[in-house]
């Protein structure tokens, strides 16, 4: 019975530092290159205008890899470098561009500078 536990705490032990070691190693992959892809719902996205940009806004940006502003969906999908750049400072460049991006509202000087087409009041 002895024995039975001492084999018991052996294997244990294995497995804990098993687990250790994959956590370091998934860590110093993340601060490597890797690239995290993620989708923003821009909602005042209507025309060729509101696409071109909010792409040149994010492709501009550092650890930006690239964009795809879709017109239809009215969504920013977005390749970034999460060691460069986080959700939080996308979402900020599309408002700084004058766009609502999820939850972060537009900058609303750079929202009256939007051609009337791109105004969500029409300007009409
Ligand atoms: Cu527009």
């Amino acid at each position: 019975m002895k024995r039975f536990m001492l084999s018991v705490l052996g294997l244990g032990m294995f497995v804990l530092v098993g687990c250790g070691q994959n956590q370091d190693q998934s860590a110093g992959e993340s601060t490597a290159s890797t690239v995290e892809t993620t989708t923003i719902k821009v909602e005042m996205i209507q025309c060729g205008m509101c696409v071109s940009n909010i792409t040149k806004a994010l492709e501009t940006t550092d650890g930006v890899q690239s964009v795809n502003v879709n017109l239809e969906q009215k969504t920013a999908t977005v390749q970034f470098l999460p060691a460069k750049i986080n959700l939080s400072t996308l979402e900020q460049t599309i408002a700084n561009a004058g766009y609502d991006a999820n939850k972060t509202k537009r900058n609303m000087e750079a929202y009256e500078k939007l051609d009337e087409c791109c105004k969500i009041d029409g300007g009409h």
